[in-house]
């Protein structure tokens, strides 16, 4: 099975890297306004940010068609702005409040939206790998020819029951895209202090599925990898590996003292590979944009982010009778 490193770059309309820009840009305030909202205990409890990952889910929804589904973990800000759901939902969860996505019940890392074919939102490590398994089985079943897009980490993909999926996976031929989003840490611990085989693309071998190491700090790239892995998918030939290489600016959450890593790495990041910066110079140099309208758009996701922030602070706190709703059930859900 083929184990290929970094696609080629397509050619690009102005408007869609405006779009990619946009939607990254999104995220990155988004989540600058939680982590103040954090900082002034509007938000409690866990909270890890994105910030510096923004081209890997940018550009996967790029590839993605409407009906696909898409998984992930606690670190799911930037996955659910963009697939489309409402900042104003997420801020309000995201504060306890009872206009966000879970009533203000899930909090950060327990949101779900049925519309957007979004399945959470998951605390525990490697647990929503099974699970988007059986999302893509569900698919399968139902002869459509959606994809679901399993979203993880680089300490994720050292557990076992990735890999018992990995197995079932490529035994059905299930439509599943495995992303490993490798930020090279988990939690304070860099990917070479507990990894064997630093290639995750490759451990997929022993299944006979395909993997691709994909630069996630390029937004275009990370597209056109999707694409070849959605199109794999579709086709019925089974699951996919994608493994794309990012860095988180912040620490693993809130409060991570972030002693493990040096500063001046962080910087260097920053200052040479940021993906947002990538797309702003491409849209300058290639004329494709102004800085003038690159200023408008800044105000313009600058005013979204605050409007979601006042929205979560208007929002009221849930009545304390909802802490007896959403338990269980109430009627066997029917097909999505
Ligand atoms: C089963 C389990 N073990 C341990 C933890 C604690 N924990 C939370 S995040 C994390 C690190 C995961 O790192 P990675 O998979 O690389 O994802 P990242 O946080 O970098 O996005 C750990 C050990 C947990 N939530 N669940
Ligand atoms: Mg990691």
């Amino acid at each position: 099975m083929a184990a290929k490193k970094t696609a080629k770059k397509p050619n690009i309309s102005a408007d869609e890297l405006k779009a990619y820009y946009k939607d990254m840009l999104l995220i990155r305030r988004f989540e600058e306004k939680a982590g103040q909202l954090y900082g002034m205990g509007l938000i409690g409890g866990f909270c890890h940010l994105y910030i510096g990952q923004e081209a890997v889910v940018v550009g996967l929804e790029a590839a993605a068609e409407e009906g696909d589904k898409r998984i992930t973990t606690y670190r799911d800000h930037g996955h659910m702005l963009a697939c489309g759901m409402d900042p104003k939902g997420v801020m309000a969860e995201l504060t306890g409040r009872e206009d966000g996505y879970s009533r203000g019940k899930g909090g950060s890392m327990h949101m779900f939206s049925k519309e957007k074919h979004f399945y959470g939102g998951h605390g525990i490590v490697g647990a929503n790998v099974p699970l988007g398994a059986g999302l893509a089985f569900a698919d399968k079943y139902r002869e459509n020819d959606r994809v679901t897009f399993t979203y993880f980490g680089d300490g994720a993909a050292n557990q076992g029951q990735v890999y018992e999926t990995f197995n079932m996976a490529a035994l059905w031929d299930l439509p599943v895209i495995f992303v490993i989003e490798n930020n090279q840490y988990a939690m304070g611990t860099a990917q070479k202090r507990s990894t064997s085989t630093p290639d995750l693309y490759k451990r997929g071998e022993a299944f006979g599925i395909p993997g691709e190491m994909v630069d996630g700090m390029d937004v275009l790239a990370v597209k056109a990898a999707g694409e070849k892995a959605v199109a794999h998918c579709r086709s019925g030939k089974g699951p996919y590996i994608l493994e794309i290489k990012t860095y988180r600016y912040r620490g693993h959450s809130m409060s991570d003292p972030a002693k493990y890593r040096t500063r001046e790495e962080v910087q260097k990041m920053r200052e040479e590979r940021d993906p947002i910066e990538h797309v702003r110079t491409m849209l300058l140099d290639g004329n494709h944009a102004s800085e003038e309208d690159l200023k408008a758009i800044d105000k313009e996701i600058k005013e979204i982010v605050n409007e979601s922030a006042e929205f979560a602070k208007e929002s009221p706190e849930p009545a304390l009778e909802e802490l007896w709703t959403d338990i269980y059930a109430d009627e066997i859900p029917q097909e999505a």
